[in-house]
C-alpha cells in the first residue's frame, strides 16, 4: 500500500505542474460518461497510469477517462479506481480541483473498498488518506508531503453543499435543503466535489448532496472513483454516506461507470436525510 501512496505523491506533483502550465482547452474526445475530455484530464490520466504500471501489487485500474478496466499485473492484489482530475473545467476559472482514488480488493464494489485517497489542488496541495481506521491529511511543501493533522467530523456541522440542477430537484429534496438553510447552515458549493467535501471535513461537518433528480435519476457522480472513495473517507472520519436511504457503500455496482445519488455528512444531517427520503420513498 505504501508504494501506491508514493506513486500518488509523485503523480500529484506532476499534475500540479500540468494544472499550472497545461492547456485547459477541450480535446476531441468524450469519456465513458459522455463528458467532453479536457486536455488536462487526459494528461493527468496518463501521468497516473504510468506511475501505477510500475507497481507490482496493482492488479487492475479503472479511470474515469477510460472506457474499460486496464490490466496491470496479473498477480497484483489491489484494484484502483480513480478520477484523475475531478472538476477539471474549474481550472479555467482558477478554482480548486482534485484527484480521487478508491483502492479495492477482489472486485470493484463498495463493499470491497479498503482505502481511499484524494488530493486537492488549490492554494496549497493537500492529500488525505483514509485507511479504514483514521483520516490523515498531508500538505505538499516543495517536493515532500508533510503530515498536518487527523480529520474527525463532529456529530453535527454548519455547512451545506447542495449539488445538481435545482430546477430538477424533487419537491421533498428542495424542502429538506431549505430547512437546513432555515436552521442557519451556510452555503459552501464550488462545483468541485473534492474541495467541497474537503471543506466540510476540515470545518467539522455538514452535508454535501448530489441527489437523484428528474434529469439524472441515478445521480451524476460515479460510484467507483467519486462516490465510494469519499463515502469511505466520511465513514472513517465519523460521518456517514447514503444514497438517500441506504449506506452508499452497500449499493450494487453493475457497470464500472455506474453513478449513484449520494449524501455525505455528519451523523445528524444524514439522519435527517434518511428520515426525509424514507418518508418519500
Ligand atoms: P466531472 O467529473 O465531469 O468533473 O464532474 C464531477 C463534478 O464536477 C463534481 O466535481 C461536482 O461535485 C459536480 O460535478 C458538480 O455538478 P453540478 O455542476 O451539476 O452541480
Amino acid at each position: 500500500m505504501n508504494e501506491i501512496i508514493e506513486a500518488i505523491k509523485k503523480a500529484s506533483i506532476k499534475i500540479k505542474g500540468i494544472i499550472e502550465q497545461g492547456d485547459t482547452s477541450k480535446s476531441d474526445n468524450q469519456n465513458s460518461t459522455g463528458d467532453t475530455q479536457l486536455k488536462l484530464d487526459i494528461a493527468s490520466d496518463i501521468v497516473i497510469e504510468k506511475e501505477f504500471k510500475k507497481i507490482a501489487s496493482i492488479k487492475q485500474i479503472v479511470s474515469e477517462e477510460q472506457e474499460n478496466i486496464v490490466d496491470i499485473h496479473k498477480d497484483g492484489k489491489y484494484l484502483i479506481a480513480y478520477d484523475p482530475l475531478d472538476g477539471s473545467s474549474l481550472v479555467d476559472v482558477n478554482l480548486s480541483v482534485g484527484s480521487i482514488y478508491g483502492i479495492y480488493e477482489n472486485s470493484f464494489t463498495g463493499k470491497n473498498i479498503i482505502a481511499s485517497v484524494y488530493v486537492v489542488f488549490g492554494p496549497r496541495v493537500e492529500m488525505v488518506i483514509a485507511d479504514g481506521k483514521t483520516v490523515k491529511m498531508y500538505r505538499l511543501y516543495d517536493e515532500d508531503f508533510k503530515y498536518i493533522q487527523d480529520i474527525k467530523l463532529n456529530e453535527k456541522g454548519k455547512l451545506q453543499a447542495p449539488g445538481s440542477t435545482q430546477k430538477c430537484w424533487y419537491p421533498y429534496h428542495k424542502k429538506m435543503i431549505d430547512d437546513f438553510f432555515a436552521q442557519g447552515y451556510r452555503l459552501r458549493y464550488s462545483g468541485g466535489m473534492v474541495p467541497d467535501l474537503h471543506q466540510i471535513l476540515l470545518k467539522g461537518g455538514g452535508l454535501f448532496s448530489y441527489p437523484s433528480t428528474s434529469d439524472l435519476p441515478k445521480g451524476k457522480l460515479r460510484q467507483l472513483f467519486e462516490v465510494f472513495p469519499f463515502a469511505f473517507v466520511y465513514e472513517c472520519a465519523g460521518g456517514e454516506a447514503v444514497d438517500g436511504i441506504s449506506r452508499v457503500l452497500d449499493v450494487e455496482t453493475l457497470h464500472i461507470h455506474d453513478t449513484s445519488p449520494c449524501f455525505f455528512g455528519s451523523c445528524e444531517e444524514i439522519k435527517k436525510v434518511k428520515e426525509v427520503y424514507l418518508k418519500n420513498a
